[in-house]
């Protein structure tokens, strides 16, 4: 199993769309008075900055650091390319973030590939190098952006062996030199294991990967259930999943956007301004995915960082931003008591394909609106998000 992670991907799409960038420490996330730092490049990492890291902070650390906003669109644009780069290599590719995925070799008739009989784990994993450096190659070629690779008998491993040298990196571990690497580690470096994870770990005395490996199965499903299971595994380096190529997918659970507002707002109409845009976002994507869905959900954080989530099913499935702005609005109406917000969410779920619904239900009663949104649709297509925007976000 091969996994791949693309270099400070946020910063390097940047710098390559840029030249006069090149070379510059460049951070990009919210630039305003509370962002974070969503991606450093690798000449801004020696300044101690990392994802996650407010950007003020970030700021003091590297004052002459080039700070840019970001664009999600084209982050996605770069993310399709360079998966359609792995895909030239094998079918068998699982997109996992905006900038990872998981490539099953084991179907792939490689050159170098050894017999079905061997039995010698890092011969075989050894054997995938020449293809790892061929996807490196083609990715800086073909996307201009430079990946790291970790190679395993597993994907947990994997994961776990692209984190070991970056940028630029290839790794390879077997499940001895797993153990070897990591078991003298702290439990926090395991892909999945928190803070709070990991305080509760060590309260049971377990504080390295090998410790974790070795404790009775039985206190850990005691203590964590199911989690507790899945963690020792981790630990071992025991993986059976396999990789879920992209055609394939996952299904999707709820399709939603949330904002951080720049300064607590707890003025109402404000507010539903706000709502109005997400759910004209959450629509759009809806409808650029093909579902429907039937529960609106709405989530509130306020000043002290207390979070509500209400929602309410319709009647019907839905994939128009009128209807979900107006059940969201109601929702907020209900259940928000006039504290001021630091965050508010629109989310859909019960989602549907919509593959075959419009006939049934929405088509006949409503042909009209539904031209319009494509219209709408088609137009932001072309021109981009803010080329229409519904005069009641404009407050
Ligand atoms: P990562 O792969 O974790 O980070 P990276 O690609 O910037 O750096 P690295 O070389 O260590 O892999 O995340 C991929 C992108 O996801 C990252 O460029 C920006 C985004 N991201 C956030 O928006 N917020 C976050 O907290 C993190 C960790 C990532
Ligand atoms: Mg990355």
């Amino acid at each position: 199993m091969l996994h791949l992670d693309m270099d400070s991907f946020f910063a390097s799409v940047e710098e390559k769309l840029n030249p006069r960038l090149k070379g510059k420490p460049i951070l990009v996330g919210g630039t305003e008075r509370r962002g974070v730092v969503a991606s450093a490049n690798y000449a801004a990492r020696p300044f101690g900055i990392h994802a996650g890291m407010p950007m003020a902070e970030a700021r003091r650390l590297c004052p002459h650091a080039v700070f840019v906003e970001g664009n999600p669109q084209k982050y996605v644009h770069t993310s399709l390319q360079f998966l359609d780069v792995l895909k030239s290599f094998t079918p068998a590719v699982e997109p996992f973030s905006i900038d990872e995925a998981f490539l099953d070799l084991t179907q792939v008739p490689y050159p170098g590939r050894p017999s079905p009989e061997e039995r010698d784990p890092a011969v075989i994993l050894d054997s995938a190098i020449p293809v790892a450096h061929a996807i490196q190659r083609a990715v800086q070629r073909r996307v201009g952006l430079t990946a790291t690779i970790g190679i395993a008998p597993n994907k947990y491993i994997a994961k776990m062996a692209s984190g070991v040298q970056k940028p630029r990196g290839l790794t390879v571990l077997t499940l001895e030199r797993y153990r070897e690497r990591f078991w003298e580690r702290g439990v926090q470096e395991l892909w999945g294991i928190g803070e709070k994870t990991k305080e509760a770990l060590a309260k049971l005395g377990i504080r390295t990967i090998g410790q974790l490996a070795k404790f009775p199965r039985e206190f850990l499903t005691y203590h964590f259930g199911l989690n507790g299971e899945r963690m020792q595994e981790a630990a071992l380096g025991r993986d059976e999943n396999p990789v879920i190529p992209y055609y394939e997918g996952v299904p999707v659970k709820s399709m939603g956007h949330e904002i951080t507002l720049s300064e607590d707002v707890s003025d109402k109409e404000a507010l539903k301004a706000q709502l109005l845009r997400l759910s004209d976002m959450v629509g759009r994507r809806l409808r650029a995915d093909g579902y429907l869905g039937r529960i609106i959900s709405v989530k509130i954080r306020d000043s002290k960082f207390r979070t509500t989530i209400r929602q309410r099913a319709l009647p019907e499935v839905v994939d128009d931003e009128h209807e979900i702005f107006h059940t969201a609005a109601l929702l907020l109406e209900e259940h928000w008591d006039g504290r001021p917000l630091r965050l508010i969410g629109v989310s859909v779920s019960g989602l549907v394909s919509a593959a075959g619904h419009y006939q049934h239900s929405l088509f006949g009663q409503d042909e009209h609106r539904r031209k319009l949104l494509e219209a709408v649709d088609s137009l932001r297509d072309r021109f981009g998000e803010t080329s229409l925007v519904k005069a009641g976000v404009l407050r």
